[in-house]
Protein backbone atom coordinates (compact mmCIF):
# COMPACT_ATOMS: atom_id res chain seq x y z
CA UNK A 1 0.00 0.00 0.00
CA UNK A 2 1.48 3.46 -0.68
CA UNK A 3 2.63 5.11 2.54
CA UNK A 4 0.18 7.94 3.44
CA UNK A 5 1.47 12.23 2.94
CA UNK A 6 1.64 13.82 6.45
CA UNK A 7 -2.10 15.45 5.43
CA UNK A 8 -3.40 12.42 4.90
CA UNK A 9 -2.25 10.09 7.64
CA UNK A 10 -3.55 13.02 10.09
CA UNK A 11 -6.91 13.38 8.46
CA UNK A 12 -7.33 9.39 8.70
CA UNK A 13 -6.10 9.41 12.06
CA UNK A 14 -8.33 12.00 12.95
CA UNK A 15 -11.63 11.03 11.34
CA UNK A 16 -11.33 7.48 13.17
CA UNK A 17 -12.95 9.75 16.31
CA UNK A 18 -15.91 9.11 13.93
CA UNK A 19 -15.62 12.72 12.48
CA UNK A 20 -16.89 12.01 8.57
CA UNK A 21 -16.72 16.55 7.66
CA UNK A 22 -14.26 18.68 7.73
CA UNK A 23 -14.67 22.48 7.58
CA UNK A 24 -13.25 25.05 6.11
CA UNK A 25 -11.87 27.69 3.38
CA UNK A 26 -8.53 26.39 1.39
CA UNK A 27 -5.09 27.86 0.47
CA UNK A 28 -2.58 27.65 -1.27
CA UNK A 29 -0.57 27.06 2.06
CA UNK A 30 -2.68 24.62 3.17
CA UNK A 31 -3.71 22.70 -0.56
CA UNK A 32 -1.53 19.29 1.59
CA UNK A 33 -4.51 19.23 3.56
CA UNK A 34 -7.33 20.22 1.56
CA UNK A 35 -6.08 17.75 -1.10
CA UNK A 36 -6.11 15.03 1.64
CA UNK A 37 -9.66 15.83 2.85
CA UNK A 38 -10.74 15.10 -0.80
CA UNK A 39 -8.74 11.98 -0.65
CA UNK A 40 -9.17 10.50 2.57
CA UNK A 41 -11.87 7.68 2.38
CA UNK A 42 -14.85 8.65 4.68
CA UNK A 43 -14.50 12.51 4.66
CA UNK A 44 -16.00 15.25 3.04
CA UNK A 45 -15.34 18.54 2.78
CA UNK A 46 -17.48 21.67 3.32
CA UNK A 47 -16.64 24.18 2.02
CA UNK A 48 -17.90 27.79 4.24
CA UNK A 49 -18.81 31.42 3.16
CA UNK A 50 -15.48 32.38 5.23
CA UNK A 51 -13.47 30.82 7.70
CA UNK A 52 -15.60 32.63 11.24
CA UNK A 53 -18.76 30.68 9.53
CA UNK A 54 -16.70 27.29 9.50
CA UNK A 55 -15.23 27.68 13.08
CA UNK A 56 -19.10 28.33 13.92
CA UNK A 57 -19.78 25.09 12.05
CA UNK A 58 -17.13 22.92 13.55
CA UNK A 59 -18.23 23.75 16.91
CA UNK A 60 -22.27 23.15 15.72
CA UNK A 61 -20.45 19.68 14.52
CA UNK A 62 -18.56 18.79 17.45
CA UNK A 63 -21.05 19.41 20.04
CA UNK A 64 -23.34 16.79 18.59
CA UNK A 65 -19.89 14.37 17.35
CA UNK A 66 -18.21 15.02 20.11
CA UNK A 67 -15.54 16.07 18.07
CA UNK A 68 -14.75 18.28 14.67
CA UNK A 69 -12.36 19.05 12.38
CA UNK A 70 -11.62 22.79 11.16
CA UNK A 71 -9.07 23.93 8.61
CA UNK A 72 -7.95 27.36 7.44
CA UNK A 73 -4.82 28.42 5.60
CA UNK A 74 -2.26 30.43 7.08
CA UNK A 75 -2.57 33.89 8.91
CA UNK A 76 -5.35 35.78 6.72
CA UNK A 77 -7.78 32.01 7.29
CA UNK A 78 -6.27 31.04 10.73
CA UNK A 79 -6.73 34.50 12.46
CA UNK A 80 -10.29 34.49 10.84
CA UNK A 81 -11.38 31.60 12.42
CA UNK A 82 -9.98 32.50 16.29
CA UNK A 83 -13.00 33.91 17.40
CA UNK A 84 -14.96 30.56 16.31
CA UNK A 85 -12.61 28.75 18.10
CA UNK A 86 -12.44 30.54 21.18
CA UNK A 87 -16.14 30.25 21.50
CA UNK A 88 -15.52 26.48 21.48
CA UNK A 89 -12.57 26.60 24.22
CA UNK A 90 -14.99 28.56 26.54
CA UNK A 91 -17.54 25.81 25.81
CA UNK A 92 -15.44 23.23 25.93
CA UNK A 93 -15.68 21.78 22.45
CA UNK A 94 -12.69 19.66 20.91
CA UNK A 95 -12.40 21.18 17.68
CA UNK A 96 -8.88 20.01 15.53
CA UNK A 97 -7.92 23.09 13.96
CA UNK A 98 -5.85 22.36 10.61
CA UNK A 99 -3.41 24.98 9.06
CA UNK A 100 -1.09 24.96 6.22
CA UNK A 101 1.92 27.03 6.25
CA UNK A 102 4.98 28.28 4.26
CA UNK A 103 7.11 25.14 3.09
CA UNK A 104 10.72 24.80 5.42
CA UNK A 105 12.08 25.36 2.13
CA UNK A 106 10.78 28.77 1.80
CA UNK A 107 11.90 29.31 5.46
CA UNK A 108 15.19 28.07 5.67
CA UNK A 109 16.09 30.56 2.51
CA UNK A 110 14.44 33.39 4.60
CA UNK A 111 12.12 34.34 1.36
CA UNK A 112 9.43 36.65 2.13
CA UNK A 113 5.99 35.38 1.25
CA UNK A 114 2.14 36.53 1.38
CA UNK A 115 -0.40 36.13 3.73
CA UNK A 116 2.68 37.92 6.81
CA UNK A 117 3.47 41.28 7.24
CA UNK A 118 6.86 41.33 4.91
CA UNK A 119 9.62 39.92 7.29
CA UNK A 120 10.46 36.18 7.25
CA UNK A 121 8.78 35.44 11.09
CA UNK A 122 7.04 32.17 9.80
CA UNK A 123 5.84 31.33 13.57
CA UNK A 124 4.24 34.70 14.10
CA UNK A 125 0.45 33.17 14.15
CA UNK A 126 1.45 30.35 15.86
CA UNK A 127 1.14 31.93 19.58
CA UNK A 128 -1.90 33.59 18.50
CA UNK A 129 -3.71 30.57 17.01
CA UNK A 130 -2.23 28.48 19.99
CA UNK A 131 -4.29 30.47 22.45
CA UNK A 132 -7.56 29.15 21.30
CA UNK A 133 -6.76 25.55 21.96
CA UNK A 134 -5.40 23.22 24.97
CA UNK A 135 -2.84 21.60 22.93
CA UNK A 136 -0.49 22.26 19.54
CA UNK A 137 1.89 20.92 17.42
CA UNK A 138 3.71 21.45 14.14
CA UNK A 139 3.53 18.44 12.44
CA UNK A 140 6.27 16.87 10.42
CA UNK A 141 7.16 13.91 8.19
CA UNK A 142 9.13 12.05 11.16
CA UNK A 143 6.87 13.28 14.58
CA UNK A 144 3.38 13.01 12.97
CA UNK A 145 2.22 10.10 14.38
CA UNK A 146 3.74 10.85 17.92
CA UNK A 147 2.76 14.21 18.12
CA UNK A 148 -0.87 13.57 16.55
CA UNK A 149 -1.74 10.60 19.65
CA UNK A 150 -0.58 13.56 22.13
CA UNK A 151 -2.61 16.34 20.44
CA UNK A 152 -5.36 13.77 20.61
CA UNK A 153 -5.30 12.38 23.92
CA UNK A 154 -4.89 16.06 25.19
CA UNK A 155 -7.60 17.55 23.15
CA UNK A 156 -9.65 14.72 24.63
CA UNK A 157 -8.95 14.66 27.80
CA UNK A 158 -9.39 18.52 28.22
CA UNK A 159 -12.69 18.88 25.98
CA UNK A 160 -10.87 21.59 24.34
CA UNK A 161 -9.55 22.79 21.04
CA UNK A 162 -6.53 21.70 19.61
CA UNK A 163 -4.07 23.58 17.04
CA UNK A 164 -2.28 21.57 14.15
CA UNK A 165 0.35 23.07 12.27
CA UNK A 166 1.25 21.31 8.66
CA UNK A 167 3.49 23.38 6.30
CA UNK A 168 2.81 22.63 2.53
CA UNK A 169 5.88 20.76 2.03
CA UNK A 170 5.60 18.49 5.10
CA UNK A 171 1.75 17.99 4.27
CA UNK A 172 2.94 16.78 1.07
CA UNK A 173 5.89 14.37 2.54
CA UNK A 174 5.26 10.54 3.04
CA UNK A 175 4.28 10.23 6.76
CA UNK A 176 7.61 8.22 8.48
CA UNK A 177 7.01 5.36 11.12
CA UNK A 178 3.85 2.93 11.84
CA UNK A 179 0.44 4.54 11.31
CA UNK A 180 -1.62 4.27 14.83
CA UNK A 181 -5.39 2.90 13.91
CA UNK A 182 -8.06 4.59 16.38
CA UNK A 183 -10.74 4.16 18.40
CA UNK A 184 -13.92 6.17 17.98
CA UNK A 185 -15.04 8.90 20.46
CA UNK A 186 -17.28 6.64 22.36
CA UNK A 187 -14.74 4.10 23.43
CA UNK A 188 -12.06 6.16 24.65
CA UNK A 189 -11.82 7.16 28.51
CA UNK A 190 -10.84 10.31 28.46
CA UNK A 191 -10.24 10.86 31.67
CA UNK A 192 -7.97 8.64 34.04
CA UNK A 193 -8.71 8.61 37.92
CA UNK A 194 -6.50 7.94 40.96
CA UNK A 195 -8.25 5.58 42.53
CA UNK A 196 -7.90 6.70 46.22
CA UNK A 197 -8.85 9.92 45.17
CA UNK A 198 -11.92 9.02 43.72
CA UNK A 199 -12.71 6.79 46.19
CA UNK A 200 -12.52 9.22 49.00
CA UNK A 201 -14.39 12.16 46.82
CA UNK A 202 -17.27 9.25 46.29
CA UNK A 203 -17.66 8.42 50.09
CA UNK A 204 -17.30 12.04 51.04
CA UNK A 205 -20.11 13.08 48.51
CA UNK A 206 -22.27 9.95 49.54
CA UNK A 207 -21.94 11.14 53.54
CA UNK A 208 -23.02 14.36 52.29
CA UNK A 209 -25.69 12.97 50.31
CA UNK A 210 -27.08 11.06 53.46
CA UNK A 211 -27.34 13.54 55.92
CA UNK A 212 -29.07 16.02 53.41
CA UNK A 213 -32.65 16.88 54.26
CA UNK A 214 -33.45 19.03 51.11
CA UNK A 215 -30.55 18.07 48.24
CA UNK A 216 -30.85 19.94 44.84
CA UNK A 217 -28.97 19.29 41.80
CA UNK A 218 -27.22 21.60 38.59
CA UNK A 219 -26.47 20.25 36.02
CA UNK A 220 -23.87 21.57 33.38
CA UNK A 221 -23.41 21.28 29.77
CA UNK A 222 -19.75 19.70 30.29
CA UNK A 223 -21.45 16.82 31.44
CA UNK A 224 -22.58 16.41 27.69
CA UNK A 225 -19.03 17.02 26.62
CA UNK A 226 -17.92 13.96 28.40
CA UNK A 227 -20.71 12.35 26.45
CA UNK A 228 -22.53 11.62 30.10
CA UNK A 229 -25.91 12.75 29.41
CA UNK A 230 -27.38 9.24 30.02
CA UNK A 231 -25.43 8.53 33.30
CA UNK A 232 -26.98 11.70 34.37
CA UNK A 233 -30.54 11.15 33.51
CA UNK A 234 -30.23 7.86 35.33
CA UNK A 235 -28.44 9.82 38.48
CA UNK A 236 -31.06 12.45 38.64
CA UNK A 237 -33.02 9.77 37.96
CA UNK A 238 -31.87 7.38 41.28
CA UNK A 239 -31.12 10.08 44.03
CA UNK A 240 -34.56 12.16 43.25
CA UNK A 241 -33.77 15.35 43.69
CA UNK A 242 -35.37 18.60 42.24
CA UNK A 243 -32.44 19.46 39.00
CA UNK A 244 -31.91 23.05 37.36
CA UNK A 245 -29.96 24.19 34.43
CA UNK A 246 -28.17 27.66 34.27
CA UNK A 247 -29.27 29.71 31.10
CA UNK A 248 -25.47 28.60 29.42
CA UNK A 249 -25.95 24.99 29.84
CA UNK A 250 -29.51 24.69 27.79
CA UNK A 251 -29.71 21.09 26.55
CA UNK A 252 -27.49 19.66 29.06
CA UNK A 253 -30.17 17.34 29.99
CA UNK A 254 -34.22 16.05 28.86
CA UNK A 255 -36.37 18.80 30.36
CA UNK A 256 -39.34 16.78 30.40
CA UNK A 257 -37.88 13.94 33.48
CA UNK A 258 -39.63 14.66 36.68
CA UNK A 259 -36.29 16.13 38.37
CA UNK A 260 -36.37 18.89 36.14
CA UNK A 261 -37.28 22.49 37.96
CA UNK A 262 -36.36 25.04 35.60
CA UNK A 263 -33.45 27.40 34.72
CA UNK A 264 -31.63 29.12 38.01
CA UNK A 265 -30.46 32.34 37.69
CA UNK A 266 -30.59 34.29 40.85
CA UNK A 267 -33.16 36.54 40.50
CA UNK A 268 -34.48 36.16 37.26
CA UNK A 269 -34.89 31.92 37.86
CA UNK A 270 -37.82 30.57 36.13
CA UNK A 271 -40.25 29.81 37.69
CA UNK A 272 -39.48 32.25 40.38
CA UNK A 273 -39.55 29.42 42.98
CA UNK A 274 -36.24 27.85 41.44
CA UNK A 275 -34.59 30.12 43.30
CA UNK A 276 -35.40 29.40 46.72
CA UNK A 277 -35.12 25.82 45.62
CA UNK A 278 -31.50 26.28 44.51
CA UNK A 279 -30.32 28.34 46.87
CA UNK A 280 -31.99 27.22 50.31
CA UNK A 281 -30.55 23.23 49.18
CA UNK A 282 -28.36 21.85 52.06
CA UNK A 283 -26.66 20.37 49.66
CA UNK A 284 -26.38 21.27 46.19
CA UNK A 285 -24.79 18.86 43.93
CA UNK A 286 -23.17 20.89 41.02
CA UNK A 287 -23.11 18.15 38.20
CA UNK A 288 -20.16 19.49 35.47
CA UNK A 289 -19.04 22.75 37.30
CA UNK A 290 -20.95 25.40 37.05
CA UNK A 291 -19.36 28.56 35.48
CA UNK A 292 -20.77 31.82 37.18
CA UNK A 293 -20.54 34.56 34.82
CA UNK A 294 -23.24 37.08 34.86
CA UNK A 295 -25.23 35.71 32.28
CA UNK A 296 -25.33 32.23 33.81
CA UNK A 297 -25.93 34.31 37.54
CA UNK A 298 -28.80 36.35 36.96
CA UNK A 299 -26.10 39.74 36.35
CA UNK A 300 -24.48 38.10 39.16
CA UNK A 301 -28.01 38.19 41.34
CA UNK A 302 -27.01 34.48 42.30
CA UNK A 303 -26.42 33.11 45.67
CA UNK A 304 -24.96 30.02 46.32
CA UNK A 305 -22.97 28.50 49.25
CA UNK A 306 -19.59 27.06 48.46
CA UNK A 307 -19.61 25.30 51.53
CA UNK A 308 -22.98 23.23 51.09
CA UNK A 309 -21.65 22.93 47.17
CA UNK A 310 -20.95 19.26 45.89
CA UNK A 311 -18.88 20.29 42.60
CA UNK A 312 -18.02 17.75 40.23
CA UNK A 313 -15.59 19.12 37.59
CA UNK A 314 -13.86 17.10 34.38
CA UNK A 315 -11.06 16.18 36.55
CA UNK A 316 -11.61 17.10 40.33
CA UNK A 317 -14.24 17.43 42.92
CA UNK A 318 -14.80 20.24 45.19
CA UNK A 319 -16.52 19.82 48.59
CA UNK A 320 -16.50 23.22 50.54
CA UNK A 321 -13.44 23.42 51.32
CA UNK A 322 -11.70 19.91 50.49
CA UNK A 323 -10.66 19.24 47.18
CA UNK A 324 -9.89 15.55 45.32
CA UNK A 325 -8.04 15.89 42.33
CA UNK A 326 -7.97 13.25 39.35
CA UNK A 327 -11.31 12.05 39.75
CA UNK A 328 -12.29 11.47 36.09
CA UNK A 329 -16.26 12.91 35.53
CA UNK A 330 -17.34 9.75 34.48
CA UNK A 331 -15.88 7.49 37.43
CA UNK A 332 -16.93 9.57 39.79
CA UNK A 333 -20.69 9.45 38.38
CA UNK A 334 -20.22 5.67 37.91
CA UNK A 335 -19.42 5.45 41.51
CA UNK A 336 -22.41 7.14 43.02
CA UNK A 337 -24.77 5.02 40.67
CA UNK A 338 -23.48 2.22 41.81
CA UNK A 339 -23.43 3.18 45.48
CA UNK A 340 -26.09 6.21 46.25
CA UNK A 341 -29.16 5.36 48.26
CA UNK A 342 -32.20 5.53 45.55
CA UNK A 343 -33.87 8.15 47.57
CA UNK A 344 -37.76 8.04 47.11
CA UNK A 345 -38.97 11.44 48.54
CA UNK A 346 -40.69 13.51 45.98
CA UNK A 347 -39.29 16.08 44.06
CA UNK A 348 -41.51 18.98 45.32
CA UNK A 349 -41.55 21.77 42.70
CA UNK A 350 -44.27 24.37 40.65
CA UNK A 351 -45.03 22.83 37.83
CA UNK A 352 -42.88 23.65 34.71
CA UNK A 353 -46.03 24.01 31.86
CA UNK A 354 -45.87 25.14 28.31
CA UNK A 355 -45.97 29.04 27.95
CA UNK A 356 -49.87 30.18 27.45
CA UNK A 357 -51.26 30.88 24.01
CA UNK A 358 -51.31 34.85 23.09
CA UNK A 359 -52.77 36.46 20.43
CA UNK A 360 -54.98 35.08 17.37
CA UNK A 361 -55.99 36.19 14.34
CA UNK A 362 -54.85 39.87 12.44
CA UNK A 363 -53.20 40.13 15.95
CA UNK A 364 -49.55 41.57 15.35
CA UNK A 365 -47.09 39.27 16.79
CA UNK A 366 -45.01 39.98 19.58
CA UNK A 367 -42.72 37.71 21.54
CA UNK A 368 -45.63 36.41 24.23
CA UNK A 369 -47.24 35.09 20.84
CA UNK A 370 -44.34 33.98 18.93
CA UNK A 371 -41.87 31.25 21.25
CA UNK A 372 -45.17 29.21 22.97
CA UNK A 373 -46.21 28.72 19.41
CA UNK A 374 -42.66 27.60 18.35
CA UNK A 375 -42.51 25.71 21.72
CA UNK A 376 -45.28 23.69 20.34
CA UNK A 377 -43.11 22.65 17.40
CA UNK A 378 -40.37 20.72 19.06
CA UNK A 379 -40.67 17.45 18.79
CA UNK A 380 -38.18 14.39 20.46
CA UNK A 381 -35.56 14.36 18.18
CA UNK A 382 -35.12 17.93 17.92
CA UNK A 383 -32.13 20.52 18.42
CA UNK A 384 -33.25 23.95 19.38
CA UNK A 385 -30.30 26.84 18.50
CA UNK A 386 -30.18 29.73 20.27
CA UNK A 387 -28.50 32.93 19.74
CA UNK A 388 -26.98 35.43 21.77
CA UNK A 389 -29.79 38.30 21.97
CA UNK A 390 -33.01 38.67 23.28
CA UNK A 391 -34.37 35.76 21.92
CA UNK A 392 -32.07 33.84 24.30
CA UNK A 393 -33.73 35.44 27.17
CA UNK A 394 -36.93 33.69 25.99
CA UNK A 395 -35.81 30.47 24.88
CA UNK A 396 -33.76 29.54 27.98
CA UNK A 397 -36.59 29.88 29.97
CA UNK A 398 -38.69 28.28 27.86
CA UNK A 399 -39.37 24.34 28.76
CA UNK A 400 -38.37 22.09 25.71
CA UNK A 401 -40.69 18.70 25.05
CA UNK A 402 -39.36 15.25 25.65
CA UNK A 403 -36.21 14.60 23.66
CA UNK A 404 -35.39 17.86 22.70
CA UNK A 405 -31.90 19.06 22.57
CA UNK A 406 -30.21 22.60 23.06
CA UNK A 407 -27.11 24.36 22.20
CA UNK A 408 -26.37 27.91 23.15
CA UNK A 409 -23.24 29.81 23.26
CA UNK A 410 -24.26 31.51 26.88
CA UNK A 411 -20.91 32.19 28.11
CA UNK A 412 -18.55 33.34 24.74
CA UNK A 413 -21.66 34.90 22.93
CA UNK A 414 -20.42 35.75 19.50
CA UNK A 415 -23.09 36.95 17.57
CA UNK A 416 -23.65 34.98 14.46
CA UNK A 417 -22.53 31.69 15.68
CA UNK A 418 -26.24 30.78 15.75
CA UNK A 419 -26.51 31.17 11.94
CA UNK A 420 -23.20 29.20 11.11
CA UNK A 421 -23.51 26.39 13.62
CA UNK A 422 -26.60 25.43 12.09
CA UNK A 423 -24.65 24.21 9.29
CA UNK A 424 -22.95 21.99 11.76
CA UNK A 425 -25.33 20.94 13.66
CA UNK A 426 -27.44 19.56 10.66
CA UNK A 427 -24.92 17.83 9.30
CA UNK A 428 -23.59 16.40 12.28
CA UNK A 429 -27.03 15.23 13.07
CA UNK A 430 -28.56 11.62 12.18
CA UNK A 431 -31.68 12.40 12.83
CA UNK A 432 -34.04 14.86 14.04
CA UNK A 433 -34.70 18.56 12.60
CA UNK A 434 -32.42 21.25 13.58
CA UNK A 435 -34.18 24.49 14.77
CA UNK A 436 -32.68 28.28 14.66
CA UNK A 437 -33.47 31.50 16.44
CA UNK A 438 -31.90 34.16 15.92
CA UNK A 439 -31.96 38.10 15.69
CA UNK A 440 -31.76 40.21 12.93
CA UNK A 441 -28.50 41.58 13.92
CA UNK A 442 -26.36 38.28 14.58
CA UNK A 443 -28.19 36.78 11.66
CA UNK A 444 -26.36 39.70 9.61
CA UNK A 445 -23.00 38.97 10.57
CA UNK A 446 -22.80 35.34 9.66
CA UNK A 447 -26.12 34.85 6.72
CA UNK A 448 -23.54 34.15 3.62
CA UNK A 449 -23.69 30.91 5.44
CA UNK A 450 -26.91 30.22 4.19
CA UNK A 451 -26.00 29.77 0.21
CA UNK A 452 -23.83 27.19 1.90
CA UNK A 453 -26.86 25.16 3.26
CA UNK A 454 -28.03 25.15 0.22
CA UNK A 455 -25.36 23.81 -1.67
CA UNK A 456 -25.05 20.97 1.25
CA UNK A 457 -28.78 20.47 1.17
CA UNK A 458 -29.23 20.38 4.63
CA UNK A 459 -33.25 21.23 5.90
CA UNK A 460 -32.92 23.44 9.14
CA UNK A 461 -35.75 25.44 10.42
CA UNK A 462 -34.34 29.14 10.88
CA UNK A 463 -36.41 31.94 12.19
CA UNK A 464 -34.81 35.57 11.70
CA UNK A 465 -36.32 37.65 14.51
CA UNK A 466 -36.79 40.92 12.77
CA UNK A 467 -37.17 43.67 15.13
CA UNK A 468 -34.69 45.99 13.00
CA UNK A 469 -31.94 46.68 15.73
CA UNK A 470 -29.59 45.73 18.07
CA UNK A 471 -32.53 45.09 20.50
CA UNK A 472 -30.46 43.30 23.92
CA UNK A 473 -28.23 46.12 24.07
CA UNK A 474 -31.19 48.94 24.66
CA UNK A 475 -31.42 46.22 28.06
CA UNK A 476 -28.50 47.40 28.52
CA UNK A 477 -28.19 50.80 27.43
CA UNK A 478 -30.44 53.49 26.92
CA UNK A 479 -32.97 52.95 23.65
CA UNK A 480 -32.63 55.18 20.48
CA UNK A 481 -28.53 55.16 19.75
CA UNK A 482 -27.78 55.38 15.90
CA UNK A 483 -25.65 52.36 16.69
CA UNK A 484 -28.11 49.95 17.42
CA UNK A 485 -30.03 51.02 14.03
CA UNK A 486 -29.45 47.90 11.61
CA UNK A 487 -29.63 47.67 7.98
CA UNK A 488 -33.03 46.60 6.83
CA UNK A 489 -32.90 43.68 4.87
CA UNK A 490 -35.53 41.74 3.28
CA UNK A 491 -34.47 38.59 4.81
CA UNK A 492 -36.81 36.00 3.06
CA UNK A 493 -36.03 37.02 0.11
CA UNK A 494 -32.61 35.77 0.89
CA UNK A 495 -32.67 31.85 0.43
CA UNK A 496 -33.39 32.71 -3.09
CA UNK A 497 -30.75 34.80 -3.76
CA UNK A 498 -28.48 32.19 -2.23
CA UNK A 499 -29.66 30.08 -4.23
CA UNK A 500 -31.31 27.54 -1.92
CA UNK A 501 -33.24 24.80 -3.65
CA UNK A 502 -36.54 23.83 -2.10
CA UNK A 503 -36.84 26.07 0.76
CA UNK A 504 -39.89 27.24 2.78
CA UNK A 505 -39.41 31.03 2.63
CA UNK A 506 -41.85 33.94 4.39
CA UNK A 507 -42.29 36.47 6.28
CA UNK A 508 -44.78 36.68 9.28
CA UNK A 509 -46.15 39.49 10.85
CA UNK A 510 -49.34 38.91 12.73
CA UNK A 511 -50.43 35.47 14.88
CA UNK A 512 -52.50 34.14 12.06
CA UNK A 513 -49.73 34.12 9.37
CA UNK A 514 -47.40 32.64 11.87
CA UNK A 515 -49.52 29.49 12.61
CA UNK A 516 -50.35 29.03 8.73
CA UNK A 517 -46.18 28.98 8.00
CA UNK A 518 -45.65 26.32 11.07
CA UNK A 519 -48.95 23.79 9.87
CA UNK A 520 -46.77 24.30 6.11
CA UNK A 521 -42.80 23.60 7.58
CA UNK A 522 -44.92 20.81 9.37
CA UNK A 523 -45.60 19.44 6.48
CA UNK A 524 -42.91 20.51 4.12
CA UNK A 525 -39.70 17.83 3.55
CA UNK A 526 -37.20 21.09 3.30
CA UNK A 527 -35.54 23.82 4.72
CA UNK A 528 -37.66 26.64 6.31
CA UNK A 529 -36.63 29.83 6.78
CA UNK A 530 -39.07 32.85 8.35
CA UNK A 531 -38.70 36.27 8.61
CA UNK A 532 -40.55 36.98 12.43
CA UNK A 533 -41.48 40.73 12.68
CA UNK A 534 -41.62 41.55 16.24
CA UNK A 535 -41.94 45.13 17.45
CA UNK A 536 -38.76 47.28 18.12
CA UNK A 537 -40.71 48.76 21.58
CA UNK A 538 -40.57 45.64 22.99
CA UNK A 539 -36.88 46.12 23.72
CA UNK A 540 -36.45 48.12 27.00
CA UNK A 541 -33.91 49.15 29.36
CA UNK A 542 -33.28 46.83 32.74
CA UNK A 543 -34.02 49.37 35.61
CA UNK A 544 -30.56 51.33 36.84
CA UNK A 545 -30.17 49.46 39.79
CA UNK A 546 -29.79 45.98 37.63
CA UNK A 547 -27.50 47.47 35.34
CA UNK A 548 -24.77 48.92 37.93
CA UNK A 549 -25.25 45.82 39.53
CA UNK A 550 -24.03 43.66 36.76
CA UNK A 551 -21.54 46.49 35.29
CA UNK A 552 -19.95 46.74 39.05
CA UNK A 553 -19.28 50.49 37.81
CA UNK A 554 -20.70 52.39 40.49
CA UNK A 555 -18.24 53.22 43.69
CA UNK A 556 -19.67 51.31 46.65
CA UNK A 557 -21.49 52.44 49.90
CA UNK A 558 -19.54 53.69 52.48
CA UNK A 559 -19.49 50.60 55.23
C1 LIG B 1 -19.43 39.22 17.56
C2 LIG B 1 -20.23 40.09 18.48
N1 LIG B 1 -20.31 41.42 18.25
C3 LIG B 1 -21.03 42.22 19.07
C4 LIG B 1 -21.68 41.70 20.16
C5 LIG B 1 -22.47 42.62 21.09
N2 LIG B 1 -23.91 42.31 21.04
C6 LIG B 1 -24.50 41.48 21.93
S1 LIG B 1 -26.13 41.30 21.68
C7 LIG B 1 -26.11 42.38 20.40
C8 LIG B 1 -27.38 42.73 19.67
C9 LIG B 1 -28.14 41.56 19.12
O1 LIG B 1 -29.08 42.03 18.22
P1 LIG B 1 -30.01 41.08 17.38
O2 LIG B 1 -29.27 39.92 16.90
O3 LIG B 1 -30.74 41.87 16.39
O4 LIG B 1 -31.02 40.48 18.46
P2 LIG B 1 -32.15 41.29 19.26
O5 LIG B 1 -31.54 41.50 20.62
O6 LIG B 1 -32.47 42.52 18.53
O7 LIG B 1 -33.30 40.35 19.32
C10 LIG B 1 -24.82 42.85 20.16
C11 LIG B 1 -24.46 43.80 19.10
C12 LIG B 1 -21.57 40.31 20.36
N3 LIG B 1 -22.15 39.68 21.37
N4 LIG B 1 -20.86 39.54 19.49
MG1 LIG C 1 -32.63 42.65 16.44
Amino acid sequence: MKTQTVAEYTLTRLSQLGIDRIFGVPGDYAFAINDAAENVPGLEWVVCANELNASYAADGYARVRGAALLTTTYGVGELSAINGVMGSLAHRVPVFHLVGMPSERIQIQNLITHHNIGDTNYNRFIPISSAAACVSAVLTPTNCVEELERVIREALRQSKPAYIVISELAGYSPMVGTPVTGKPLAEIKRQTSVPEELENAIGSILARLEKAKNPAAIVTALTARYGLRAQVHELLGKINLPAAIAPAEKGSIDESVPQFIGLYNGNFSAPASVQQVIESADVLLDIGGIVLAELNAGLFTDNLDPERMISIRDNHVQIGTKVFVNTAIDDVLAGLLAKVKTRTQPVVSEKVDLLPLVGSGDDKLSSPSFYPRLQRCLKSGDTLLVETGTCMMHLNPMVLPEGVGAEGQGLWGSLGWGTASTLGVCLAKKSGRTFMVTGDGAHQLTLNEIGVMGRYGIKPVIFVINNDIYGVEDYFSQRGHVYDDLAKLNYHLLPEAFGCKGWLSAKVGTVAELEDVLTKIEKHDGAAYIQVLIPESESQPLPAEVIDHDYKLKVPPVG
